[in-house]
């Protein structure tokens, strides 16, 4: 499911509570994850991560409270097979760019979640940049992606 309204909200997005900010120009927005069952093994987490510097930035992984790690990993259809690869080296939002972790796509597996992950539930999930920049993203559990929020100073 492709939502371009997001694309559209984006400067709304960067008032709003949705957003989180590493370092000049970086943020991490609308970042949710789906309800999981720890005896599965695996929990995702989706969000956009957005680079208004002008310097590329490499994410390398992450870690959180709520799962034992955090790879990158990407979904690829391999002749009729979906499957997913992880990304050890990482990935690069260009300068002006949006990397979008999402459904389908690259996204954030948490390894060995702890506990259930339950709708309504929220957690942390801490971003490990190349550049030795790390920060806290406040993560939703939910079963879709949340509406992107509108702040008050739109
Ligand atoms: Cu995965």
């Amino acid at each position: 499911m492709k939502r371009r309204t997001f694309v559209a909200a984006l400067p709304c997005m960067v008032a709003s509570g949705a957003s989180a900010q590493a370092q000049p120009g970086l943020f991490a927005e609308n970042a949710w994850s789906r309800p999981a069952l720890a005896r599965i093994g695996t929990a995702v987490v989706y969000l956009s991560l957005r680079n208004g510097g002008s310097q590329p930035v490499r994410l390398l992984g992450g870690s959180t409270p709520v799962a034992e790690r955090v790879e990158i990993h990407e979904s690829v259809v391999e002749g009729r097979v979906a499957r997913m690869r992880a990304r050890p080296g990482g990935v690069v939002v260009p300068p002006g760019g949006v990397i979008r972790f999402e459904p389908s796509g690259l996204h954030l597996m948490l390894i060995k979640p702890a506990a259930d992950l339950k709708a309504g539930q929220g957690f942390t999930l801490t971003l490990n940049f190349e550049n030795g920049a790390t920060f806290a993203v406040p993560v939703q559990v939910a079963m879709r992606e949340p509406a992107a929020g509108h702040g008050a100073a739109h």
